[in-house]
């Protein structure tokens, strides 16, 4: 079979920006929040509208769709080598309270276009290629991130744990995954396990969510490994009482023990002495929360990540001796001290960063190896499969906020270092 020359295709190679652009201003109207923050929580109305609006657009790409019983969701490419293992590409749509509308979906829609770039092109794989819309990569709903892509690397635990799952409201994973179309005949999540060497590789395209493209001017980062995420879940229980009544030597206040929780993880992460520790208490929330009441429950999230892991582990166990130290000296109760996850980092593949670099020095833009402080469903696909990922700019750093941004031309670069990386892995 005679090959493409890569230089025929990164020459022919057109990704209409203006489309991808109006496609990722209409995605983001399946928000439950106004404009310009989006807000889309797993399994909602806006969610399963907005995967609609996803599988309306593979479709129209010629791919053949599949999803499995959680909702990750698959469009494929058949190679001219249908049997070889494919190879995969994707990110997701779900939108933490008040963020923007570039974290994640830059990979899915970018993802598309990229197919319908290599399409126009006139290329056609040899290895199939697929893209992978993952389900909840960010925990807002169940508390777990990166669900989707989590039990897609085969996380029996997990797929256990979800059978009894409940969201804040009370609703069952299982039923909430229901009422938006999926795991309808089943409750054994293990038909979502795919195969370790399923795909021959995968790549994300996301946004930086950090300021060093943008500072230095550069057009696409080379990611080279993943910082290690833990999450943490904390409960204190005091006696409450009378805010006026109850006076202070007779308090044990779970509220106060959570506050200090709170400083302490600070206070721990400093003392790493390294930048690359960071630790936040995103969730803090009291009972019964009024006024007048002494709060008689806390409750904490931490997350807490770093590019070492031993580093990291160290911080989740001091964290752990201030609940208990803190509990002691409160007198309250430390009635759940839960390590929700506590995942290694991850390194890219040699053979996909040389295909990414090659493809950015390809297509005349600028690279740069970097590290992600944040996580992805890369991290978990690259239990099964070969992972690389591409990052662009994004205005200041910023994510997970509505001023987050992406300018169309970054954009559009990171779509053709995706394609032009496809077509390298495709063919190899
Ligand atoms: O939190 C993260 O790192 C990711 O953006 N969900
Ligand atoms: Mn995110
Ligand atoms: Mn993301
Ligand atoms: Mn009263």
């Amino acid at each position: 079979v005679d090959e493409p020359p890569h230089s025929f295709i990164s020459n022919s190679l057109s990704v209409d920006a203006q489309t991808l652009q109006k496609q990722i201003n209409e995605l983001s109207t399946f928000s439950d929040t106004s404009s310009p923050s989006v807000t889309r929580v797993l399994y909602t109305e806006k969610d399963v509208l907005a995967r609609r609006y996803i599988k309306n657009l593979m479709g129209l790409a010629g791919l053949s769709v599949r999803e499995d019983a959680v909702g990750n969701i698959f469009g494929r490419w058949d190679g001219f080598e249908p049997e070889l293992t494919a190879v995969a590409t994707g990110s997701h749509i779900d939108a933490i309270p008040y963020s923007g509308k570039y974290d994640g979906v830059v990979g899915v829609l970018g993802a598309i276009e990229a197919i319908n770039a290599l399409k126009r092109s006139g290329f056609k794989p040899k290895r199939s290629l697929e893209i992978i819309l993952f389900t909840s990569e960010e925990p807002t709903r169940f508390g777990i991130s990166c669900l989707g892509s989590r039990l897609l690397a085969g996380d029996v635990a997990l797929a256990k744990a979800l059978k009894t799952t409940v969201d804040g409201q009370n609703i069952s994973f299982l039923d909430a995954a229901r009422s938006a179309g999926y795991a309808r005949d089943e409750d054994n999540l293990s038909s979502v396990f795919l195969k370790k060497g399923s795909y021959s590789a995968f790549v994300e395209l996301h946004i930086e969510q950090g300021p060093i493209l943008e500072e230095e001017g550069v057009s696409i980062g080379i990611v080279t490994a993943i910082a290690a995420p833990a999450s943490i879940k904390v409960d204190f229980e005091g006696n409450g009482g009378h805010a006026g009544a109850v006076l202070m030597p007779n308090r044990n206040d779970a509220g106060l023990a959570a506050a200090e929780l709170a400083l302490a993880v600070e206070k721990h992460v400093l003392e790493s002495g390294s930048v690359d520790t960071v630790g936040t208490v995103g969730i803090l929330e009291l009972h019964p929360g009024a006024i007048n009441s002494i709060p008689s429950k806390s409750h904490l999230k931490i997350d807490t990540r770093d590019i070492d892991e031993k580093r990291r582990n160290v911080v989740i166990q001091k964290i752990h001796e201030s609940a208990i130290t803190i509990a002691r000296k409160r007198k309250v109760t430390l009635s759940e001290f839960n390590i929700i996850n506590q995942d290694p980092p991850v390194l890219s593949e040699k053979s996909i960063i040389e295909a990414m670099e090659a493809a950015s020095k390809e297509l005349n833009l600028t690279q740069k190896f970097m590290i992600s402080r944040a996580y992805h469903d890369s991290l978990f696909m690259a239990r099964i499969s070969p992972m690389g990922m591409i990052f662009i700019p994004c205005y200041k750093g910023y994510s997970h906020k509505p001023e987050e941004y992406a300018s169309t031309e970054d954009i559009a670069n990171g779509v053709k270092v995706l394609a032009l990386t496809l077509v390298k892995l495709s063919l190899h």
